[in-house]
């Protein structure tokens, strides 16, 4: 009888842990698959007078860590990026922007 008891408690708690762990791995799964979400970013920038000064603050931009795409335009004193969202700021971008010589406006 007491063979049978310890049989049975070894496989509920068997059972238990394999429930449990199945459980963690659904869990994690989803965080793994992590599907990269976009943010735009559209900045008044001042100081951009030609093509050069354009492909100045671009090519500033693009190197930085999180920045997918750059478009700046002298016309517009804009500068539009598509950035990958929670990776960079819009502070670091005015400070690299600021840092090559142009000025962001607020
Ligand atoms: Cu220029």
């Amino acid at each position: 009888m007491k063979n049978v008891i310890i049989l049975i408690f070894a496989f509920i708690c068997f059972s238990a842990c394999q429930s449990s762990t199945k459980k963690e791995n659904q869990k994690t799964k989803p965080e793994k698959i992590q599907v990269v979400q976009y943010d735009k970013m559209e900045l008044n920038v001042t100081g951009m007078t030609c093509t050069g000064c354009e492909n100045t603050v671009e090519n500033g931009l693009k190197n930085m860590d999180g920045v997918i795409e750059v478009k700046a335009s002298h016309k517009d004193n804009k500068v539009i990026l598509k950035v990958e969202k929670n990776k960079v700021n819009r502070d670091e971008i005015s400070q690299k922007i600021e840092a090559v010589g142009y000025k962001v406006e607020e």
